[in-house]
């Protein structure tokens, strides 16, 4: 039994064998697009077309049962609209903060690339700096700060970050949504809440949104060749930009309000990238 915890084994070995399970399971050869559904995204799958299948995450080799409240323990395969193309949607992600080391973090990355996906697409629910983006306005992410410390990365492995959220998948959600606004992102290891003054150290160093995930899987997707999009969700004000505390269930009620418009955006946005595939 492969353990992704055990340095002598090779993740990206694993993780073609998950991609080897996740075909014969769904009886889908290759897959094209990737979707992971962050905190408040969890319904919004639904409206990019029909499940064609459902895998448990525990029957697929190296993931991880899900965590946290607010998320499912699955993945599906979904056929994106008419194209004719197959999108990768995992209900959940496994988090720097549950300890179980970056190989498990981005995982679900490695895998999407070995089932055929080119492109995948991140989403999050977040922290807003910015008091104008309420709870439940997505945001497209342009940049990143990884506050971590950690890099899915192993070796000697220069990879290069330029221009790591697409410029031209950014361009493409712009054109279905002009509205859309972009921001930077802070990965913070959690799985506290920022301090407001983490929050205004954030905002001094170029910060819009904080939160928990994305960028680790974000880097392990450039290295794999993955063209990336980064949506998040403001699902609340970050500490010390509103004063009322911070709480999950807003998060999950935010999320709630938000599905509508996220759903449609994310049904938009994927099946235009696999028209255009
Ligand atoms: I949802 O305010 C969500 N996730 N770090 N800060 C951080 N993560 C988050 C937040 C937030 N909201």
């Amino acid at each position: 039994m492969l353990d992704l915890a055990d340095p002598a084994t090779d993740p990206f070995e694993v993780a073609q064998h998950a991609a080897d399970v996740i075909a014969e399971r769904t009886a889908v050869p290759r897959h094209d697009v990737a979707l992971v559904l962050g905190s408040g995204w969890g319904r919004t799958g639904d409206l990019i077309g029909q499940t064609l299948a459902t895998v448990d995450n525990a029957d697929v080799p190296g993931f991880r049962r899900a965590a946290v409240e607010g998320h499912s323990g699955s993945l599906r395969s979904v056929a994106i609209g008419s194209t004719g193309r197959h999108a990768l949607v995992y209900g959940t992600r496994t988090h720097f903060y549950e300890g179980h080391g970056v190989r498990a973090v981005v995982h679900a990355v490695r895998t999407a690339r070995a089932a055929g996906c080119s492109t995948i697409v991140l989403t999050n629910g977040c922290g807003g700096l910015h008091p104008e983006w309420g709870p439940g306005t997505p945001v497209l992410i342009k940049d990143h700060l990884n506050l971590t410390a950690a890099s899915p990365v192993e070796g000697a492995n220069f990879v290069d970050l330029t221009d790591l959220y697409s410029p031209r998948l950014r361009a493409l959600a712009h054109r279905i949504d002009p509205g859309l606004d972009e921001g930077v992102y802070v990965q913070f290891r959690g799985p506290h809440y920022e301090t407001p003054a983490e929050v205004a150290m954030a905002k001094v160093l170029g910060g819009d949104l904080v939160g928990m995930s994305t960028t680790l899987e974000a880097i392990a997707a450039r290295q794999a060749g993955l063209e990336v999009l980064g949506i998040s969700l403001v699902t609340n004000l970050a500490a010390g930009i509103s004063d009322t505390p911070l709480s999950h269930q807003e998060v999950i009620r935010a999320g709630q309000a938000a599905a509508g418009r996220c759903g449609a955006l994310l049904a938009a946005v994927v099946t235009k990238i696999a028209q255009d595939a």
